[in-house]
């Protein structure tokens, strides 16, 4: 069976699936070799316009694999370049949404964090409990953590290790939207097909935008968000968008 799964469960939508529930989806060297490797396909393919990233019913994923790093050697792990893997969901050029029930916890909780939108079920748990197992996070999670709930709550989550529910996560600003458990994947589904309806243009440029413009100062990064508004103005989807308005038509967006 096959441990990353795609579908494409409508037009230009794709879920990302982890499948590996014996071992509560923990992100194995080959789980991670996956979904480096399908990112990057769904990044270049041109009919893809949203991706959704989910796991099982009951966890999302339960982090870096434990068994896998147990007796594993500094020299180990730095041969295994696992940023270049992290890399291809992170330079993703398609919005990225994350439809996470149950566990999402150290590797998972990051890998969530690698999406743009979090959708989470009620029952959801998201942490990064590696101080109990005698590390630290290792693929952005005390840096994307205190980016999006400040030093704070950041400092509480990795010092003791204790998860936050969904609630608590989407309070924090960890979590884009919060529905019940058994509603989380038709909405993340929902939410993909609006953004895929959106001209493909703009929805690149702020993606390139937000993410670049976070760690620029607010005076590049208006600059950037000024420069990609304006650039907007050469395609086609903005003669459209606009003429639809005026018109009082649906706009047909086309990428051009
Ligand atoms: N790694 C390997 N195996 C795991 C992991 C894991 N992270 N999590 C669960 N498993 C395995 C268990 O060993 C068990 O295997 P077996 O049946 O052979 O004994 C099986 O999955 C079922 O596990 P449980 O009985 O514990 O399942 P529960 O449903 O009772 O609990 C939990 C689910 C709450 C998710 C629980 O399994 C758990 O707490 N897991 C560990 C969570 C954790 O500590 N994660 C942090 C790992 S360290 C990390 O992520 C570092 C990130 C570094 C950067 C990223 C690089 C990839």
């Amino acid at each position: 069976m096959e441990e990353v799964i795609v579908e494409r469960p409508q037009a230009a939508v794709a879920v990302v699936r982890l499948n590996r529930p014996e071992a509560r989806n923990a992100l194995s060297q080959s789980v991670r070799q996956r979904l480096a490797e399908h990112f990057h396909a769904l990044g270049r393919d041109e009919d893809i316009r949203c991706i959704v990233l989910t796991g099982g019913d009951k966890v999302f994923a339960a982090g870096a694999d434990i068994r896998a790093m147990v007796d594993a050697t500094p020299i180990d792990i730095l041969l295994l370049n696992n940023q270049r893997m992290w890399q291809a969901i992170a330079s993703c050029a398609k919005p990225v949404i994350a439809a996470v029930n149950g566990f999402a916890l150290g590797g998972g909780c990051e890998l969530a964090m690698h999406a743009d939108i979090i959708v989470a079920g009620e029952g959801a748990k998201f942490g990064q409990p590696e101080i109990r197992v005698g590390i630290i996070p290792g693929a952005g999670g005390t840096q994307r953590l205190a980016r999006a709930v400040g030093k704070f709550k950041a400092f509480k989550m990795l010092l003791t290790g204790e998860p936050v529910s969904a609630q608590e996560a989407a309070d924090m600003g960890l979590v884009s939207e919060v529905v019940a458990d058994d509603r989380v994947q038709a909405r993340a589904l929902e939410l993909a097909t609006t953004i895929a309806a959106m001209p493909p243009l703009a929805v690149a440029q702020i993606k390139e935008v937000l993410l670049a413009g976070q760690d620029a100062s607010l005076e590049t990064a208006l600059m950037l968000e000024r420069k990609a508004f304006q650039l907007l103005f050469a395609s086609q989807d903005k003669k459209e968008g606009m003429q639809a308005f005026l018109d009082k038509r649906a706009a047909h967006f086309t990428g051009a």
